[in-house]
């Protein structure tokens, strides 16, 4: 008897057959840190990739062949642009055209510290008016656990649009480490889990035709929960070893000298370094997704909140240090000059998002103090109330200040230079660990 497959089946058939051809037209929507290195990567893969962006100045410069993301290299973009691997549009309906969808949109916490999910409803809602039969939806934005199933899902499904028979749903952390030389899109392990386990099948299949190592798991929520946990690991060492640096401030002892020894344990031990407090877009963020999910839930994350009171306190601290540093030279914090050095969230990038600078600057402006900065990476930034603070281009300037203190640790910085010329610095992050003055104050 001639066993005829059922339509599901040929969808899966069809889908599956298109990927290993790499004929399978590739669309990612949201085209930033995440989504554009993964659109290359496809592309060169050989597969015909649609990025989609609301920003139509992304678009047309991605159309240009003109990367607006560090990690993407103008001409390899413009390359695979020009070989028509690779094209950019704002118009949703292309999606109509295409076999699989990548969501790459941001996933912001509100002022209240909920989890914003208006980019994540928005492409879907755009998505869902042109998805078709035989199409693979993969999220990748950082979301809460659930997320997915209940809420991309809905968007998505119709009574001829069933998940695992007609269109095909995955969840798919994204793990792009912005200015890491080493560890690439392409080369970093990529966990996938599906709706159902054809859609992992599918999803895991997609993968592996452009990145190295593809890790399947057993549902959306698993593939949620794996993001969570990195990130949520790294916010709760970090503000440990911030509590421990306050404590060994009071106790006098050198916190930095105490995280190096004890790193030379070659076992059960991962150092994280103090610092002025927790920024970037995904750290800081990341763990209240999660927290959000299990009040909801009835379960009170209090590692997370605790850390993030921690993290959040650290700002504070460094201000009291500042002040303390001044009136052991007989000067207040009012009227008195203070210059920072660095304000991106982290070395050798321009990000400032959620950087502890801006806290530090905010609350040393509340006290009447005057604050400069330098930082090659970041010629502006929006302070209280809309007003912007230009970087300082004055090299006298260090001279100038009442103190210096050093935020972001910046390897284009002249650190002899700088305890050469400043009164006073103050340290945040370990970058003058090699120098000895009484100039230096060190968190
Ligand atoms: N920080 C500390 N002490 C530490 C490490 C970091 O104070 O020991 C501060 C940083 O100065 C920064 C914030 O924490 O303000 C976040 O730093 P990060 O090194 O975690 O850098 P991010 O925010 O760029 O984190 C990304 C994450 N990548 C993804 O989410 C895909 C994170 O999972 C990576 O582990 C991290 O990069 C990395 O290792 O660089």
């Amino acid at each position: 008897m001639l066993l005829t497959k059922t339509e599901p089946e040929v969808w899966v058939e069809s889908l599956s057959e298109k990927i290993r051809a790499r004929s399978a037209r590739v669309g990612i929507v949201g085209l930033g840190y995440v989504g554009l290195p993964l659109a290359v990567e496809f592309a060169k893969a050989g597969f015909t990739v649609t990025g989609i962006d609301l920003q139509q100045s992304k678009v047309d410069g991605i159309n240009l062949g003109r990367s607006h993301v560090a990690d993407i290299r103008s001409e390899e973009l413009a390359e695979l642009v020009e070989s028509g691997k690779l094209t950019a549009t704002s118009d949703f309906s292309a999606i109509a055209h295409l076999d699989t969808i990548n969501i790459c949109v941001p996933t912001p916490l509100r002022k209240t510290k909920d989890p914003d999910m208006s980019y994540i409803v928005s492409a879907c809602n755009q998505i869902s008016q042109h998805l078709h039969p035989g199409t693979l939806v993969i999220l990748e934005s950082t979301t809460y656990p659930g997320t997915t199933d209940e809420l991309v899902l809905p968007a998505l499904q119709k009574p001829n649009l069933r998940v695992g028979e007609e269109f095909f749903l995955c969840f798919s952390p994204e793990r792009v480490d912005p200015g890491n030389a080493q560890y690439r899109t392409r080369n970093i392990p990529k966990v996938v889990g599906g709706v159902t386990p054809e859609c992992t099948r599918l999803g895991a299949l997609f993968y592996s035709q452009a990145l190295e190592t593809v890790v399947s798991v057993s549902s959306t929520q698993v593939a949620e929960m794996v993001k969570l946990l990195e990130n949520t690991f790294r916010m709760i060492n970090i503000g440990l070893v911030n509590e421990m640096a306050v404590m060994c401030d009071r106790m006098k002892i050198n916190i930095w000298e105490v995280i190096d020894a004890a790193a030379t344990k070659p076992f059960g031990f991962m150092p994280f370094y103090p610092g002025p407090g927790l920024g970037g877009h995904c750290i800081p963020v990341d763990p209240f997704y999660l927290s959000w999910k299990t009040r909801q839930a009835g379960i009170e994350a209090r590692f997370i909140e605790l850390a993030g009171y921690i993290n959040g306190q650290m700002p504070h601290f460094v201000v009291d240090k500042i002040q303390n540093a001044l009136n052991d030279h007989g000067k207040p914090l009012r009227n008195s000059h203070v210059h920072l050095m660095g304000v991106a969230y982290k070395k050798d990038i321009d990000d400032v998002r959620e950087s502890p600078a801006l806290d530090i600057i905010h609350l040393l402006r509340c006290r009447g103090t005057r604050v400069t900065y330098t930082d090659p990476f970041v010629p502006s930034v929006r302070i209280d109330d809309g007003e912007r603070l230009f970087a300082a281009d004055d090299h006298g300037i260090v001279a100038e200040a009442d103190c210096v203190v050093i935020v972001t640790d910046h390897s284009g910085f002249n650190y002899a230079k700088l305890i050469e010329t400043s009164r006073l610095v103050l340290d945040t992050r370990n970058a003058v660990k090699s120098f000895s003055s009484p100039k230096i104050v060190r968190l």
